[in-house]
């Protein structure tokens, strides 16, 4: 660690511009962990532009302290910028970075901080620690910038220490996930030392619903229906649903959420109208692998939690998704 601290240092203190990107469809830990970069490298005297895709990332305004964050949008079209350093964030494959791969292509340095399995297509960076056991970016960031963060002035190190909680809260869902372990704990202890509220952070980040979301929600889950012996659960929300109350269904997250746990289930089918006979569907189960039936319809993700899209009236397509569920049960 201390080497590669080193080695990060010294490209940074060589660099006059520095670029950080994240993978395609940021999530808290790549977004919030390339916020907390920017503030480190501004308290060492550097500038650097945050580059993102037209992401709505209005979910995480409630980081904003005032001072005035470098985010640019990056399109296709546009002559990518050469810069002297690139960070790569919460990401090592040239199939999750899309076109801003060129960022990466054209710097004069590369350096790569993930935290996930190295599988396919993997990024050529000149300095990269790609460490699984982290349980976020945020915490890499924490382990090779901590005596820096801890020398900030008290706004500084709240900010900093906001975003790297962040990136711990979404990668662990509020410590609810598997890879909570005693680090994630010191690590937490460690960020509410410096002055950060978690509960504070907990509200924004997982609680920060309009109330006309939550109707929407009550609406959908008002629809569940039970089929196959009380194990297979679908619910669906319409157009006219989203509509009468001006929420668009893609800025919603996702509303199997909230039966994820419900006692007795198999299997879960969110059917999503997204146009008129048209439905979007996420499926979710512990037992099967519903990648196998979403990959039937075009659509794919994980054995625990895939999607697809599948054009026809409400009822034609629970009817198909209900034969598929039950011939999947049969076969366990
Ligand atoms: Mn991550």
């Amino acid at each position: 660690m201390t080497q590669i601290k080193h080695a990060i240092m010294n490209l940074v203190n060589a660099a006059d511009s520095i670029a950080i990107t994240t993978h395609l469809n940021p999530d808290g830990d790549g977004y919030c962990s390339a916020l907390a970069l920017q503030r480190i490298l501004h308290c060492l005297g550097k500038g650097s532009v945050i580059w993102m895709d037209n992401d709505d990332l209005s979910r995480y305004a409630f980081l904003d302290d005032g001072v005035p964050s470098e985010v640019r949008i990056f399109t296709e079209q546009q002559l990518a910028p050469s810069y002297d350093l690139a960070f790569v964030l919460d990401c090592n494959s040239y199939d999750r970075i899309g076109a801003r791969r060129i960022l990466l292509d054209n710097a004069k340095s590369t350096v790569m901080l993930d935290h996930h399995m190295v599988e396919h297509n993997p990024i050529e960076t000149d300095l990269s620690l790609v460490e699984p056991h982290y349980v976020s970016v945020g915490a890499i960031l924490h382990e090779l910038f901590k005596a820096e963060i801890a020398s900030q002035d008290s706004h500084d190190k709240i900010y900093i220490g906001n975003c790297l909680y962040t990136t711990m809260l979404n990668d662990t869902n509020n410590y609810a996930n598997a890879n909570t372990d005693a680090a994630v704990f010191y690590l937490a202890a460690e960020l509410t030392t410096l002055g950060i509220k978690p509960y504070q952070l907990y509200k924004e980040f997982f609680l920060n619903h309009s109330a006309d979301e939550m109707r929407y929600v009550g609406q959908t889950l008002a629809t569940i229906e039970l089929h196959q012996d009380r194990k297979v659960l679908f619910m669906h929300s319409t157009l006219k649903m989203s509509q009468e109350n001006g929420i668009d269904p893609e800025s919603v997250m996702n509303i199997t959420r909230w039966v994820q746990g419900v006692r007795g289930l198999d299997a879960i089918v969110y059917f999503c109208e997204e146009e008129p006979g048209r439905f979007k569907l996420s499926l979710r189960s512990i037992k099967l692998d519903v990648n196998k039936i979403a990959v039937q319809y075009g659509g794919g993700g994980h054995t625990k939690a895939s999607g697809c899209t599948i054009d026809g009236s409400l009822a034609e397509i629970k009817a198909k998704l209900l034969q598929d569920l039950r011939a999947a049960l049969a076969n366990k």
